[in-house]
Order: structure tokens, then sequence, then C-alpha cells
């Protein structure tokens, strides 16, 4: 039983002073005390405020974070930066997929993401067979959440085609794909260890009978994820095969609810938006990934008015931080709509504030925890603020969360709780150094 005093902590309510926090044995919150007196606590460094869920990721793709910035020969895309994608997947090892994950999640709690989904598609081996244990990969990244202490809500990856219709996957797809019924056997196998969820790579990958096969075999709470129209050429894709935008497609054929988490849906029209909306749907959003992949904005603000959720994911690890996803959702807005301020609500007028807690509770949704709170009965996630920090001197409240995030960095991070543990004291994890060692080494394997 561990117990926190904050001098200021964000609550479900809104921020409190001298706040007591304990912690019980599971790992979760036992109990908040607004207005309570230290006595034998552990005082926070700083102010406290819920951890962040990454609602997306794909871990390995932090080993070519930075390498596809090179012009190529012809027009550089979202696809041919896909090529790319292939070209680093064929050499992958299930220990290098290992050392990269333990690597990236430390990266990932010493930034304030206390958990994440992971959407798993890396499930065959470099020829395209089964491994020996089918769920070989799928182990390694589960055992990289171990190593690391980091919440992991795995979300294997059905995957099955190569474009729309049904096309025949390309070589560099052949370590991904599976059956519905391979798919399931996976799942039934990984989740005795882990919490998963479903995930079908998207509509370019999955037939509506495939969905619908999975669907009926799996316990109706977990959380289902898609990448769905992210790319212009994937919503005229689309539109030539079936009449229909993804998103619509996906919302005709398939009952969307308040357990799906739709990664991108960065061109989202009016309708689709509306829809979204309508059904709970979580918009998973990846501001820095679509940035670097040149996809577009999604309409986010237009999305929150119609009472939208969403949440972030760092999806390709290009960065490597929450604050710097929240900040690019709103420069995006800024830069697109030339006015400043473009994402709060008329209750919350702290851009920072609004920003921190909508996706607190969009990401808690998208990975189906009890998370993003700091209240009895939540996951004990928290980051604690360096309080020293020369910019944090004298804010109170959300002026803190607009600071960090719109002029600070991960270094204002002082002290990371996941799942009741510290996991990061003073800005270190103590397993850090032994997670560069192994991801050194995978980097100069992988390079040789
Ligand atoms: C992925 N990533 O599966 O890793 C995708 C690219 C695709 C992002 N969309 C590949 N960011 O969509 O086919
Ligand atoms: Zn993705």
């Amino acid at each position: 039983m561990a117990t926190i005093f904050a001098e200021q902590a964000l609550l479900p309510e809104g921020w409190a002073d001298a706040v007591r926090i304990t912690v019980g044995a599971d790992g979760t919150i036992a109990a908040v005390e607004p207005g309570a007196t230290p006595q034998d606590a552990e005082r926070a460094a700083g102010p406290v405020v819920p951890g962040m869920p990454n609602l997306h990721s794909h871990a390995f793709q932090r080993a070519m974070a930075g390498l596809a910035e090179r012009a190529g020969p012809e027009e550089d895309s979202f696809w041919t930066w896909r090529e790319a994608m292939y070209r680093c997947v064929a050499t992958l090892q299930p220990e290098h997929v290992h050392a990269i994950a333990r690597q990236l999640y430390v990266e990932m709690l010493k930034a304030g993401y206390t958990s994440v989904a992971e959407f798993h598609y890396l499930h065959k081996d470099p020829a395209g067979h089964p491994y020996a244990d089918p769920a070989e990969m799928a182990h390694r990244v589960g055992a990289a959440a171990e190593d690391t202490g980091i919440g992991l809500v795995l979300l294997p990856v059905l995957y099955r085609h190569g474009g729309f219709g049904g096309q025949s996957p390309g070589e560099g797809q052949r370590r991904f794909t599976l059956t519905p019924d391979a798919y399931l056997d996976l799942l039934d196998a990984v989740a005795p260890h882990v919490a998963t969820g479903i995930a079908f790579h998207s509509l370019r990958a999955v037939s509506g009978d495939d969905m619908a096969a999975v669907l009926a075999g799996v316990d109706p709470a977990r959380p289902v994820h898609i990448h769905v129209a992210e790319q212009r050429r994937e919503v005229e894709d689309c539109r030539a095969w079936s009449g229909a935008t993804p998103i619509d497609w996906l919302f005709d054929h398939v009952e969307v609810t308040a357990r799906w988490c739709l990664v991108h849906a960065t061109h989202a029209g009016e309708g689709e938006l509306a829809r979204m909306a309508a059904s709970g749907a979580v918009a998973g959003l990846c501001p820095t990934t679509e940035a670097n992949l040149g996809d577009g904005m999604f309409p986010a603000r237009r999305f929150v008015e119609l009472g939208g959720r969403f949440g972030v994911g760092s999806d390709s690890h290009v960065t490597v931080s929450p604050s710097d996803e929240l900040r690019w959702l709103e420069y995006g807005r800024r830069l697109i709509e030339e006015r400043r301020n473009r994402l709060f609500s008329p209750t919350r007028p702290s851009v920072g504030g609004f920003l921190w807690d909508a996706a607190l509770a969009g990401g808690a949704a998208a990975l189906g925890l009890p998370a993003g709170r700091i209240a009895a009965g939540s996951r004990a996630d928290l980051v604690v603020l360096d309080g020293a920090h020369p910019l944090l001197a004298g804010r109170r409240g959300d002026a803190v969360l607009d600071r960090w995030l719109f002029a600070g960095d991960a270094r204002m991070v002082r002290d990371v709780m996941a799942g009741g543990v510290w996991r990061v004291r003073d800005g270190r994890h103590a397993g850090e150094e032994a997670a560069a060692r192994g991801f050194v080494e995978a980097m100069r394997a992988l390079a040789a």
C-alpha cells in the first residue's frame, strides 16, 4: 500500500489541492482524499495528473523511425514509406522485436504514457510461415511490456488481403496474414497471459465476412480497433470497389459501437463524423505519424462539437510523447483554420486541460481499461510533473497542462507510476540501461 500526497492533482471533477492518493496492492487506486494532510504519505515532487493510455502502437516501427526521411526516385508518399516499412519487417527476428519494444516502452513511460494498445500484425516468420509457436511474436511483445511495467492491451490483428475486394497479399505482407480461424486460435493462445482486444487491419486487408467470423467468436466486451480512411487514395479505392467511403461502408455493414476505435479516420466527412460521434466510437488520432506520412488532418474541432470521443497514439513512433501528439493535434487545426485555440469546451477554455482530459477518457475507452482517472477503482497510473521546473513555477491547475503541452517537453515528466508501481523516478527508468543495450545490439544486428 503506497500513499502519495500531492499539493495539486487532476481529479475527474477537476484540479484539487492537498490530495492523498492511496494505492492498493492490486495496482488500483484505493482512495482519493482532497483537502487532506500529508501525514506519513510520500510527497509528490510536483503536480500529479493521470498517465496517458497510448491507443495505437506498432512497436517494431520504432526501429525505422527517422530513417525514411530521404527523398526517393519517385514522389514520396505513404505508399512509398510502406514499401520501406515492409523492407524493415522482412529482417526482424523475435529477439529484435522484444528488444525494440522494450526500449520503446521505456521511452513511453518516461514521456507519460502508462498503458499501450499494441496493434500487432507481425505474426509469421520471414518466409511467411507460422512460428513453431504461432504466438511467438505476440509473446515477445508481452515480455517487453512485462520487463518495463507499462500496461499492455495486446490487439492481435487480422490481416488477410492485399487490397479492397479480397486482393491477394503481396510479398511484403506475407508475415502478417492469417485466416479468421488461425486468428481466433492466436487470441486464445495469448488471452491467458495479457489483456487483449480485437483488431482488423483495415478494410483493405479484411472482408466483411472475415470481420463477422471473428466478431461472432469473441467476448463482446473487448475493444475492437481498425485503421480507416487514413489516405485519400484509400478512400478513392474503397469508393471504386464499393461505391461508399470506408467509414460509411463500415457503419453500413458492421455494428460499430462505443467499444470500437477508428484509427486515423483522417478523411471523415460531415456525415461520417456524425455517425462516429453518435456511435460513441473513439477516433484514434496519431498526429505526429499522420504528419510524417502525409496523411492529412482529422477534422477534430468539428468532431468535438459533435460530441465525439478521441484519444492519441504514437503509432509509427517518430515521436514518443503524449504532449507532442496533443500539441500537434491542436496545431494542425490552427494551421488549417488560421486561428488560435481550436480544441476546448465551453466549460474548459484551457486547450491543454481539455486535450489531456479528453485523450485520457478516449484512450481508456479504446483500451477497455479502467484508467485515466485519479479515482478509487481506477488503475494507479500517475504522472508527477517536475514542480521544480522553471516553466511550472507559480502555475496552478490547467496552466500547468498548457505550459507542459505547449511550451514544455518530456523532461517535465519526473515520476511515473503504472499499475501501482513507480516505473520512472526522477526521470529514470530502472531498466533503461539494459533496454538501451538490447536495442543497440538489435540495431547493430539489423544494420549488418
Ligand atoms: C501499418 N501504419 O499497418 O503499420 C500502417 C501502414 C497500411 C499506419 N497507417 C500500412 N500508420 O496501412 O497498409
Ligand atoms: Zn497503425
